[in-house]
């Protein structure tokens, strides 16, 4: 393991001699081939220095700088690429700090962001051991956005001059899985674009890099579709409740989308067909069999809403909506939803899907469903996201045999809107409680037994926001989990350990705090 606070935890990392670096007023940040990474550390770097730290064109054999590479192989990063795939490998990055310099390595850019996040980590570190010397604000995640509420009161300006030491070190590391996410329902209760980029700078200090949005279901539609505008026109106005609606625009995707990949992450939007559709069949009364729209629905249940595939109005709606998705989404990924149609015979239920899904690929996306849509054919290739255990291993098994792709998000362990015990105030209790330990200590491979880890594509927490009314209920449920589920998405299972997980991540605690993020304090861990 390492004694470095870098969580996820590196495949390896050793500190070497010497005093490290003190980030100073000669500092600069070479730009090299990537500006736009460059100004990205420059800005993270700033934010620690408290001074503006610019970036220059070139220079990179000179002292004080900071230097970004982008090599041709794992090797030249001090891995072994023995099994580096293509999705490990553009997460892979090499930092080096010494006395004169700090040189971020990796095989993309991706690598770069993540690694630029260590740094982050590493000063955190020195400003602990001077505990005291140096108490004000500094690079907590979610200080690019308004913290989600409540900063603490106290906290220093952001921009404080102080002194900042990388302790002299060499992190060389990969991903285990090339799909490491978070799901976040923002149909039951709406949460704006200014909360979302805190979620993606909370996710990014994680080196997560999927943002998976579930947009729609029963209780209110989240997404402007420019065919069919009155989806939001009606039904963003519910919500779980009767709490405040609300709805994204083409641009506010577009920018979220743009904000999230600067930072390493894709996003994944997600219309839920056929099932979960009350707020389309509220707003679009065409798509009910008696041609009536239907009542609003703010209650939790679920199950019980559908699309038919014997309305003429159906297809077309399924073709209006996904192609406008597909077209507002950058990323290769459209998730069509699939789960809980408890009121379909499986003829209907697979027909939705593949017709669904052959729209999806048609506009050149991979389609992304829930353990259900294994009962239709797939397109090898298709991602299938497993959550419920009680059935979810023998029902995604024979797709995964056929071609399709595994994203685990197993709810006992990675569903973080259930309660962490029996006191937590909100959350869900259906698939148990959830403390810390529970979303550390598993095993992926275990979840669907026998699945080999190359069907995996990787892991993805989730957030269901029927009792999640606000921005503190939210973080209150990630965090600290969302870091436990991080690291099994991140390290490999011989590479971690929950005793030495449980140390590290104290060390997030302090900018959770300056970030003005709520967050659980598990008894789990000596905070
Ligand atoms: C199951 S997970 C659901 C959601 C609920 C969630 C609550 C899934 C695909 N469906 O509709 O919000 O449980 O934990």
């Amino acid at each position: 393991m390492t004694d470095l606070p870098l969580v996820p935890a590196p495949l390896s990392a050793t500190t070497t001699d010497g005093p490290g670096y003190v980030l100073g007023p000669r500092t600069r940040v070479v730009a090299g081939p990537h500006p736009e990474v460059a100004a990205a550390v420059a800005h993270r770097l700033s934010r620690l220095a408290g001074f503006a730290v610019p970036v220059t064109a070139n220079g990179a054999d000179e002292p004080d700088t900071v230097v970004l590479r982008l090599v041709d192989d794992a090797a030249a990063l001090g891995l072994p690429d023995a099994d580096l795939t293509p999705e490990r490998a553009v997460g892979a990055y090499r930092v080096e700090v010494t006395e004169r310099r700090v040189t971020l390595s990796a095989l993309a850019v991706d690598g770069l962001l993540h690694a630029a996040t260590v740094l982050e980590q590493l000063v955190q570190r020195d400003r602990d051991a001077h505990a005291g010397a140096d108490t004000d604000a500094d690079a907590a995640p979610g200080t690019d956005a308004a913290p989600g509420a409540g900063a603490r009161p106290g906290a220093g300006p952001a921009d404080a001059p102080r002194t900042v030491r990388l302790p002299a070190a060499v992190v060389v590391d990969a991903p285990r899985f090339g799909w490491r996410g978070l799901s976040v329902d923002v149909a039951r209760h709406f949460f704006g674009p200014e909360v979302l980029r805190t979620v993606v700078d909370v996710m990014a200090s994680l080196r997560l890099n999927v943002l998976h949005l579930h947009l729609t279901d029963d209780q209110g539609w989240r997404l402007d579709v420019p065919s069919r505008p009155q989806l939001v026109d009606v039904s963003s106005k519910t919500a779980v409740g009767d709490d405040p609606g609300g709805y994204y625009t083409v641009d506010d995707l577009a920018e979220l989308t743009a904000y999230a990949r600067a930072r390493g992450i894709t996003v994944v939007p997600e219309i839920d067909l056929p099932g979960h559709v009350n707020a389309a069949l509220h707003a679009l009364g065409e798509l009910t069999p008696s041609g009536e729209p239907a009542d609003a629905y703010t209650g939790i249940e679920v199950g019980f809403s559908r699309l038919h595939a014997d309305l003429p109005t159906t297809e077309p709606f399924l073709r209006d909506v996904l192609t406008d998705v597909a077209a507002m989404t950058p990323g290769p990924y459209v998730h069509v939803g699939g789960d809980e149609v408890h009121t379909m015979e499986r003829a209907e239920y697979a027909q939705l899907v593949e017709t669904a899904a052959r729209i999806v690929e048609g506009q050149g996306k991979t389609v992304v469903g829930w353990q259900e849509v294994a009962k239709a054919t797939l397109t090898p290739g298709t991602v299938v996201q497993l959550w419920d255990e009680r059935d979810g291993a023998e029902l995604v098994r024979p797709a995964v045999e056929a071609g399709a792709l595994l994203l685990l998000s197993p709810a006992s362990k990675v569903y973080l809107d259930l309660k962490y015990d029996a006191s937590t105030p909100i959350g869900l209790e259906w698939a148990g409680h959830v403390e810390l330990r529970d979303s550390y200590d598993w095993d992926p491979l275990a979840v669907v037994p026998g699945v080999p880890e190359s069907s995996v594509v990787g892991i993805e927490a989730a957030i269901w926001t029927e009792t999640v009314r606000t921005p503190d209920d939210l973080f209150s449920l990630l965090l600290p989990r969302l870091a436990a589920v991080a690291e099994v998405a991140w390290t490999p299972d011989d590479r971690r350990s929950w005793a030495d997980f449980a140390v590290r991540v104290r060390h997030l605690a302090g900018s959770w705090d300056r970030a003005g993020l709520r967050w659980y304090r598990s008894p789990q861990v000596p905070w």
